[in-house]
C-alpha cells in the first residue's frame, strides 16, 4: 500500500535476465503486486519473475504476441483491485527505488505522472542520439497539435487504474507511451510530470535504441500514432 492505496507495477520484458533481477530488487516493499509480462524470452526471463527471487510479490505472465504494448495489455489484464498502476521497463535504466516521487501526485490529485530523463542528471548515452530527437521531435508535435507541453514520453509512469481503463489501450507495440499521453489529453486527465534520474540499461540487449532499424521503426510508429489520433479525434469531434 501507498499512502492508503493499492498498487501494482508492470513490467513488460522480453529477454531481460540480466536486468530484470536488478530491476524487482530495487522494488519499493510499499508495492503490493509485481506483474512482470513476458514475450517468448528465450533467456528465462519468465523463470526469473515466476520464482519471486528477487521480490516476494511478482506475478510472472505470458504473452505470445510480440510488442511491449501487447506486453503491457496481458499485464493489465491480471490486475485485480489495485487503485494505482505504474509502468516500467524491465532494463534497469530507470530508479524504481525513486516511484513513490511518481505516486506522490496521483495522491495529491493527478490522473498520471510521467517521468521526465530529460534532467541535468542524465547520464551520458543513456539515451541515444536518434531517441532524444524522436522524443522531442514527438512532444513538439503534440503541443502543435494539443497545445499540451509534454516533456518526454518516459514509459516510467503511474496512473490512477480508473483512469487508466478509461483510455481503452489498445497499441500493441512502440506506440504505447504516446498512445497513453494524446488519449489522456483528449480524456482530461490531470498530468503530471516530475524529473527523474535515468541511465543505460543494466544488461542484456536493446530491443529499440540499439539497432538502427529498431529506432527507425519507433520513430515511424510514434509520430504515425500521434497524427493518427489527431485524426480521429477531431472527425470524432470537429473542431468548430
Ligand atoms: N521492443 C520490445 N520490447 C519489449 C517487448 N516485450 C517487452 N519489452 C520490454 O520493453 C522495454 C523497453 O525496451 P528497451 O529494449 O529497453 O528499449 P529502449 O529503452 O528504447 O532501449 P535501450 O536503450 O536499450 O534501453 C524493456 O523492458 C523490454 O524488455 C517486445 O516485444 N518488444
Ligand atoms: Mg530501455
Amino acid at each position: 500500500m501507498y499512502r492508503g492505496k493499492k498498487l501494482a507495477v508492470l513490467i513488460p520484458a522480453l529477454n531481460e535476465a540480466e536486468s530484470l533481477p536488478l530491476v524487482l530488487k530495487d522494488i519499493p516493499p510499499f508495492v503490493d503486486r509485481v506483474i512482470v509480462c513476458d514475450n517468448g524470452s528465450t533467456d528465462g526471463t519468465f523463470e526469473i519473475a515466476a520464482s519471486q527471487a528477487h521480490h516476494p510479490n511478482v506475478l510472472a505472465v505470458r504473452e505470445m504476441r510480440r510488442g511491449y504494448g501487447s506486453a503491457c495489455l496481458k499485464a493489465m489484464s491480471a490486475l485485480t483491485d489495485e487503485d494505482l498502476v505504474v509502468f516500467l521497463d524491465a532494463d534497469g535504466s530507470d530508479h524504481a527505488e525513486l516511484m513513490g516521487r511518481l505516486l506522490d501526485p496521483l495522491l495529491d490529485g493527478a490522473d498520471l505522472c510521467l517521468s521526465n530523463r530529460f534532467t541535468p542528471r542524465l547520464h551520458p548515452g543513456a539515451l541515444s542520439l536518434p531517441q532524444v530527437f524522436g522524443n522531442k521531435l514527438a512532444v513538439l508535435l503534440v503541443r502543435l497539435l494539443w497545445g499540451f507541453e509534454y516533456r518526454d514520453l518516459g514509459p516510467f509512469r503511474a496512473v490512477r487504474r480508473t483512469a487508466l481503463e478509461r483510455l481503452s489501450m489498445r497499441d500493441a507495440t512502440f506506440g504505447w507511451t504516446i498512445e497513453m499521453q494524446v488519449k489522456a489529453l483528449d480524456a482530461g486527465l490531470r498530468i503530471a510530470q516530475v524529473d527523474l534520474p535515468y541511465r543505460g540499461r543494466a544488461g542484456g540487449k536493446s530491443k529499440i535504441s540499439g539497432t538502427f532499424s529498431g529506432v527507425v521503426r519507433a520513430g515511424v510508429k510514434i509520430i504515425a500514432t500521434i497524427l493518427a489520433y489527431r485524426v480521429a479525434m477531431d472527425l470524432a469531434d470537429p473542431p468548430h
